[in-house]
Order: structure tokens, then sequence, then C-alpha cells
């Protein structure tokens, strides 16, 4: 291990998708055997849209059961449930007195969730980015793999962690987003332009983790393409095409040149299949192991809490010094 610290999330707000794995859990996986790794379910940061509870309560544990399914080790890795922290939402009160409305303003999730969610415009989804700083900052993190559309919420954690270090001293390690350039923007299936998302209206825009074979290559043999017939990784001219060798490369280990040239001289129809193949083979054992470790509540209840005592040992130690740093009254 060199000393570095790893932080991410995932909020358990709704089925993952083949974007959710390809963009965060894959890359999580090499990292746990370098780095000191912290990995949480952003229930907080989940309820800043509506949440029925029980299904939130459901989800988060689907979603732990997940992470260790796809192979991320509780043995290695602090996994655990962000509300147990308490923490979390202490450090953000002290952030937002340094973080601007703005800035949160422009962020650009908060103007597509304020736009899709007009009736339900809370503070917290305002505050989004402040608490994933807090998140971030608790645990002196150095680096955050995510998807491409968190790396602006990375952004501003680092300009919040410059912004109190130069107010009240060395106080927070300053973050990286780490973002891999293949696979860190799977598209949706039926609009290439948009990113494919969890929470998309149209079923057949997203593969979800939970989706059986059928439907699998059901959806691929659905997606939408091109009128042309080569199959050629050109995000621009052709996006359908680039982002299926994308899902092909990312789901079978290889890159998207070495995807293309297996594809070269293949037509459309069997070039989806393959790809629906190739992503069902890799779901099918994580959907077994994710069902399996369901049924041992009580196991998942013992990684949780062993986690939630992990990470509350080094959010205590940030936040106390951060108390002590903003001048709050600690005793003599
Ligand atoms: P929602 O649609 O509800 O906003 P989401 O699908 O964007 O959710 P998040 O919980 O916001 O999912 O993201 C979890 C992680 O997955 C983040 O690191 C994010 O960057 C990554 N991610 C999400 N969608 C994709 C995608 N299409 N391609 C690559 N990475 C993605
Ligand atoms: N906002 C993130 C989830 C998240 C996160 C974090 C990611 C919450 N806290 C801290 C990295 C670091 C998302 O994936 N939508």
């Amino acid at each position: 291990m060199d000393g570095k610290t790893v932080y991410s999330a995932i909020q358990p707000s709704g089925n993952l998708t083949i974007g959710n794995y390809v963009g965060s859990i894959r890359n999580w996986l090499g990292m746990q055997e370098e780095y000191d790794c912290f990995f949480a379910m952003a229930d907080m940061h989940a309820i800043t849209v509506r949440q029925e509870p029980a299904e939130l309560r459901r989800r988060t544990l689907e979603l732990a059961a997940l992470y260790i399914a796809c192979g991320i080790d509780p043995e290695k890795c602090t996994l655990y449930v962000q509300s147990h922290v308490p923490q979390h939402a202490e450090l953000m009160w002290v952030l937002n007195t340094i973080a601007y409305v703005g800035e949160m303003e422009r962020m650009t999730q908060f103007k597509d969730k304020s736009q899709k969610h007009a009736d339900n415009i809370n503070m917290g989804l305002m505050d989004y980015p402040v608490l994933m700083a807090a998140d971030i900052l608790l645990y002196q993190a150095d680096l955050v793999p995510v998807g491409q559309d968190q790396t602006q919420h990375v952004e501003i954690t680092r300009d919040l962690a410059v912004r109190f270090n130069n107010r009240f001293g060395e106080t927070f390690t300053v973050p990286k987003a780490l973002v891999l350039k293949q696979g860190a923007k799977i598209a949706s299936l039926q609009d290439p332009a948009k990113k494919m998302s969890k929470s998309d209206e149209n079923p057949n825009a997203s593969v979800y983790l939970t989706d059986d074979r059928d439907t699998i290559l059901r959806k691929f043999k659905r997606a939408v393409t091109d009128s042309e017939s080569e199959i050629r990784f050109a995000p621009q001219e052709k996006p359908g095409v680039s982002n299926l060798l994308t899902i092909y490369a990312s789901f079978t280990g290889k890159n998207t040149e070495e995807a293309e040239k297996e594809f070269a001289w293949k037509g459309y129809g069997e070039f989806k299949l393959a790809v629906g193949e190739a992503v069902a083979d890799k779901l099918a054992p994580v959907q077994a192991e994710q069902a399996r470790l369901l049924k041992e509540k009580a196991y998942l209840g013992g990684v949780l809490a062993a986690g939630a005592e992990r990470a509350y040992k080094t959010a205590r130690k940030t936040l106390s010094k951060v108390y002590r740093k903003v001048g709050f009254y600690q005793g003599e």
C-alpha cells in the first residue's frame, strides 16, 4: 500500500445500470489491492429526490450485496452506509458556510435535476455537492474514482478544500477525480446523445444489472445505431455503434480497437448479439452471488456495522480537527 486513500459512493436511488458498473464499481476493484478504500452507499444523497422509504431501505442493502458480489472485499475496504456516520452531516454544515449559493446554482446536475423534479427543488438538491465534499474530505481522500458526470462535483470539493485550508490552515487533503478513458460515459441505448441513467423513464434505454439474459439480449437488439453497416469506433459520427463497442470492450476486458477489429466484417445484428452475450455472461454470476448474499442478512448487517465503525473513527478525527480550526469550544 502506498498510503493513498480512495473514496467513492453510489446512491441507492434506483436499479443500477451497466453505466454505473462500468463507470464506477469496475474501477474500484483494482484499487482495493493497492489503496485504503472507502466505498459508501449514499442514502443521504438519495433523499434529495423523493424516495419511497421501504424501497430506499431495501435498495441500500441490495447495493451493499451488489458491491460485494462484484468483488469488493469488505475485509480490504471500508464498506458502509453514509447515514450511519453522523459526521457527514456535521462537516457539511461547516462547509456550507464557505460554499457560495452562486457556485451551487451553476452545477450541471442541480440544473438538470431541478428541471426534472420542478415540483421539488429542495435545499438538499442544491446542497448535494457540499454533502459530497464532506464525504470525500472527512476521509482525507486522495483519489475519487467516478464517472464523467461527477467530475464537476469533485472539482467543487477541491475548491472547498483549498478555500478552507487557506482560511483556517492546512486541514484537508485536496482530492483528485479519477476518470477512466474508456467507459466514463456509457450512453443510453435509445438515445446515444444522452448518458445511460438509472432514472430514465424508457426501460429500453438502460440495461440494469438485475436484467435477465433474455431482457439484456432484447435491449441490445433494439439499441439505436445508424443507417450504415460499418462497425467502427467513431464517437462523433457513429455514437450508437461506438457506445456498443465501448460496452463490449468494458465487459470483456479489451480496448475499443481490439473490439473494432473483432467485428470489422460483421453485420449489426451479429454485433449486437455478441455485445448482449458478453454483458449477460458477465452479469449472471454477479446476480447469483447478490441473491445468495441477500439471504445472509446477518452477514451483511455485520459487514455494514463493522464498516460504519471503521469509517466513524476516521471521520471523527477529521471533524474534531475542523471544529478546533473554526473555533468551536471543545473544552480546555
Ligand atoms: P441518476 O440517474 O439517478 O442521477 P445515475 O445513474 O447517474 O443516477 P449515480 O448514483 O448518480 O447514478 O452514479 C453512480 C456512479 O456511476 C457515479 O460515479 C457516476 O459517475 C457513474 N455513472 C452513472 N451513469 C454512468 C454512465 N452512463 N456511464 C458511466 N458512469 C456512470
Ligand atoms: N454523487 C455521486 C455519489 C456520491 C459520491 C460521493 C461519489 C456521493 N458521495 C463521494 C464520489 C465521492 C453519484 O454518483 N451521483
